[in-house]
């Protein structure tokens, strides 16, 4: 649930990664981590399944102070997506605004692909979330292996479907930065519907998207002249 604090001028959304065990979740977020500016992230925590803990999911906030003085914070999570682990995946959704749903391409990977979709849609309602109006974009990740659904089968989903679709490789990280801005536009333009952000915040969707999108822009440094040119 959107968090809009007038008073310490904060707002807070919250995004979730959501799919089917080991389609690139984490992976989305690491590549979001390392190809962001690091003044735009704080530190990306992952939990992992390996250990003995009773809660898995990763977490990762991106920020900016807008021009208008206020600090606009989004958290990213992800969900563990093994069966088993169905009541964390439940308290993650808990006050999504937005989901990125990351689908694993590979065609044996199909039926647990619409099994997660079912359980989310599932898990939505038990929330009290409604499945047709919160932002949600998928992501067909791991467009680099052999053996994946053909372009045109994903085309074919892309118009039947009303969600934004995103071909990814995050391993690579192709393809992880759009969909990190289709739910990020998507998401500011419906919570902007429902409560007026732009005007109560005097912020506008490309303030939110071009900041919260910073590019990291690290790399050796051989020509000093040239590397403060790359920069805004
Ligand atoms: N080939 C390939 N492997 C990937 C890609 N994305 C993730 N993986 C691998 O898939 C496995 C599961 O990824 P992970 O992010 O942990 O999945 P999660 O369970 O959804 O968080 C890891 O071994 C990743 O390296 C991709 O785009 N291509
Ligand atoms: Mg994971």
């Amino acid at each position: 649930m959107v968090q809009i604090n007038m008073q310490q001028r904060e707002l807070t959304l919250k995004i979730v990664f959501y799919g089917p065990a080991l389609s690139g979740k984490t992976t989305n977020l690491q590549a979001i981590h390392r190809l962001m500016s690091e003044d735009a992230r704080g530190r990306l925590m992952v939990l992992d399944t390996s250990d003995d803990r009773t809660l898995f999911f990763d977490l990762m906030p991106v920020f900016f102070k807008s021009e208008s003085g206020f600090t606009v914070k989004v958290k990213l999570f992800t969900v563990p997506g093994q069966v088993m682990h169905d009541s964390t995946r439940r308290i993650v959704l808990q006050g999504a605004d937005g989901i990125a749903f990351i689908a694993d391409s590979q065609i044996e990977m199909t039926s647990a692909n619409n099994d997660s979709w079912r359980n989310m849609m599932n898990n939505l309602k038990i929330n009290g979330i409604d499945p047709a109006s919160i932002p949600i974009v998928i992501q067909f990740n791991k467009r680099d292996l052999p053996g994946t659904r053909p372009d045109n089968e994903i085309d074919e989903v892309a118009r039947k479907g009303k969600e934004p679709i995103f071909k990814a490789s995050a391993i690579s990280g192709k393809g992880v930065m759009e969909t990190f801005e289709g739910i990020l536009r998507l998401t500011w333009r419906t919570m902007d519907d429902l409560y007026d952000l732009e005007e109560k915040l005097q912020v506008k969707e490309e303030e939110f998207i071009n900041n919260l999108l910073r590019k990291n822009t690290a790399r050796p440094i051989s020509n000093p002249r040239l590397d403060t040119e790359g920069r805004r």
